[in-house]
């Protein structure tokens, strides 16, 4: 890991959503409650917030905050040194006005964060983003998709233990990320957890109970933050630089993604009901049989339904069931569907492929086929091609 000289204080932005991360107990489980406790336990925290510090003080001292339209900032906090040359990380953190359950998430909420990280990318150095961890792999593939190539690190964590409970990874997985946003020489959307840093647009959560809740089954990690941190060759790490995000865009907020499991028995009159019931339907995943395989003969119906939905411009694409996917024709059926106009997925995770066609249908610049063939080019290290 490259390290500077000379220390660094880096500004970093933590956006809050809630997640189990910010839960507390309440009489019906845990609940991410919308309460200045989760800024109190970080602040207390000794290695979170320096101890010599101002900012740092007991769980029971007050907080000031400030509301900034639904959000509320809280106090900054600095880091102790984070490395051996005495950097730290000021960061401040911005809850959103709607802490949430993770498995709430909608496209309306990655519009608020992504807007928020826009609106701030001049002001901060890096960002995190809290996240319960169900969706949070299906939020850091869209902010792939929305900041690609974009010079500054954004972090994407959570936690499998609530910071309000023992054994919480929240601590660690916090702390590895205000490294990755703050102190390391690194950028690009990347899940910071368990001691990993993975490609955003890769990962997947594997477990709710291991502390490795995440995975990106078909390239290695980004970062490994062991004793010594190492990086694992993967070509989609990049170093900091001044460059921009793309202008961000507004993500379709009505359903327009379909996402359809196939199993033995589907037909094509169940298929096409799903998609007439969606009336602003514009992309459907397959989730298939390994390469891409599904029912294609005249009996079940399925190829005359996916045929009609192509010829309606709603962009049909294969991904695969296998927890390591990787689409390729190499059976009749998957040249079948080729034929016809439907897209497949390589080895792309069903978050990502969900984020990707999000993201496509949401831009109004592209025409359907300019939508077919920016689906079937990596845009962020997402897919390998074969
Ligand atoms: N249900 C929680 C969430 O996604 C799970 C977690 O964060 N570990 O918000």
């Amino acid at each position: 890991m490259s390290r500077s000289r000379t220390p660094t204080r880096r500004k970093v932005l933590v956006i809050g959503t809630g997640g189990t991360i910010a839960s507390e107990p309440t009489e019906t489980g845990f609940s991410p409650l919308r309460n200045d406790a989760f800024f109190r336990r970080i602040r207390q925290h000794p290695l979170l917030s320096d101890p010599l510090s101002p900012s740092h003080a007991a769980f029971s001292e007050p907080v000031e905050t400030v509301q900034i339209g639904a959000n509320t900032r809280y106090p900054a906090l600095v880091t102790p040194a984070m490395n051996d040359v005495g950097s730290v990380v000021e960061y401040e953190i911005l809850d959103l006005g709607l802490h949430m359950d993770s498995s709430e998430m909608t496209p309306a909420e990655w519009n608020t964060i992504a807007a928020l990280l826009s609106d701030n990318w001049d002001l901060y150095s890096g960002f995190i983003v809290l996240s319960g961890t169900d969706t949070l792999a299906y939020t850091s593939s869209i902010l792939t998709f929305l900041f690609t190539n974009a010079g500054k690190p954004i972090a994407v964590t959570g936690a499998q233990i609530p910071l309000s409970q023992p054994r919480s990874d929240g601590w660690e997985n916090l702390l590895d990320s205000l490294v990755f946003a703050g102190e390391s020489g690194w950028a690009g959307v990347g899940v910071v957890f368990g001691h990993q840093v993975l490609m955003g647009c890769r990962a997947t959560k594997i477990s709710a109970n291991l502390f490795h809740a995440f995975q990106t089954p078909c390239v290695p990690p980004l970062i490994n933050m062991n004793v010594k941190m190492t990086t694992d060759q993967n070509p989609h790490l990049r170093h900091r630089d001044s460059a921009l995000p793309p202008r961000t865009i507004t993500l379709l907020t009505t359903p327009t993604v379909l996402s359809c499991h196939i199993y033995p028995g589907i037909t094509g009159s169940l298929l096409s009901a799903q998609i007439a019931a969606l009336p602003e339907c514009r992309a459907v995943i397959l989730s298939a049989y390994g390469s891409g395989n599904l029912p294609i003969g005249e009996r079940s119906g399925v190829l005359e339904a996916l045929k009609g939905a192509v010829e309606r411009e709603i962009l049909v694409v294969v991904i695969s069931q296998c927890s390591i996917p990787n689409v390729y024709p190499l059976y009749t059926q998957g040249r079948t569907l080729i034929s016809i106009g439907v897209l497949p997925g390589y080895d792309l995770t069903h978050e990502a492929a969900f984020a990707k066609l999000l993201w496509l249908v949401s831009r109004k610049d592209l025409s359907f086929k300019q939508r077919q063939e920016l689906f079937e080019t990596p845009v962020a290290g997402e897919m390998t091609v074969i």
